[in-house]
């Protein structure tokens, strides 16, 4: 009789996690067809940045500043700002702040998947890194975000970005919104990283690009203070992005941990 209830019990688990992955891969289907509209009319034109000159990367991490025309910038902010409640994840002593994952930018911003998927910027990127990249694959919930530094003491402690996949993963960071009373009239979530064991300031202000091998270079954002904005496109990029089973497995425990147990059907 127990093990019967058992017997049950498993059966439903298993069948409950099959239909799980089964709806997230439909879901994953539909969201890569629509990536590939958007891609091919971007709302804007990211052609200007393929004559910028890459700037040097032997420290795996470089900034690129006025990136984009302000009219680009604007329409990036704005639907940034459209992307309601995001979600707030909460590490205790290690993150706090806001993310919108990938699967919700659809709606409210195609300009920022359009970015994510440009030829424009892998060819920039690339020229950066010395190798072709790639978008990194859409169920992993960092590939493309909007992170959000709004409430005081918003911030990431010292970190890598663990790299789930066989190549190498970079990370390209676009604040579209810095605002604050430190100097510069920017916020004080400053993004701090280890060069050559110095822990350097890295200028976050708007429209500015940086890149980085966020697996290899020590990094952390310091906390927003009362009052401050600070919104933050983030795009993962990867020579190789196929990973093996255990790499797949640890970015899941990982997006449970930021994102939530959706994050187990990936
Ligand atoms: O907000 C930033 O400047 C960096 C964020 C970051 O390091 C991360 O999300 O892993
Ligand atoms: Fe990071």
């Amino acid at each position: 009789m127990i093990t019967e209830a058992i017997l049950v019990l498993v059966t439903a688990g298993a069948g409950g996690i099959a239909y799980g992955r089964y709806r997230r891969a439909q879901l994953y289907r539909s969201l890569e067809a629509r990536i590939g509209a958007i891609a091919a009319a971007p709302p804007v034109d990211f052609r200007p940045i393929l004559q910028r000159t890459a700037p040097a990367f032997d420290q795996r991490l470089a900034r690129i500043d006025g990136i984009f025309s302000s009219e680009t910038l604007e329409l990036l902010r704005k639907q940034a700002l459209k992307l309601a409640g995001p979600e707030r994840s909460y590490v205790p002593a290690h993150k706090k702040g806001g993310t919108v994952a990938y699967e919700s930018l659809f709606d409210a911003g195609p300009a920022i998947i359009a970015l994510y998927h440009s030829r424009e910027i892998m060819g920039l990127i690339s020229r950066i890194v010395g190798e072709t990249v790639r978008p990194t694959p859409i169920n992993d919930q960092s590939s493309l975000s909007v992170l959000f530094y709004e409430k005081p003491g918003d911030h990431i402690g010292w970190h890598y970005d663990h790299n789930f996949y066989r190549g190498r993963h970079f990370t390209v960071l676009l604040p579209v919104i810095n605002l604050g009373s430190a100097a510069g009239g920017l916020s004080h979530a400053t993004l701090k990283a280890k060069i050559e064991g110095q822990e350097t300031d890295i200028a976050t202000p708007p429209n500015t690009l940086i890149v980085f091998e966020g697996a290899k270079v020590h990094h952390k954002v310091t906390p927003i203070l009362e009052g401050e904005r600070r919104l933050v496109i983030s795009m993962t990029y990867c020579t190789d992005p196929r990973a093996n089973a255990v790499q797949g497995a640890v970015r899941r425990i990982k997006d449970v941990a930021f994102f939530g147990p959706r994050a187990l059907w990936t």
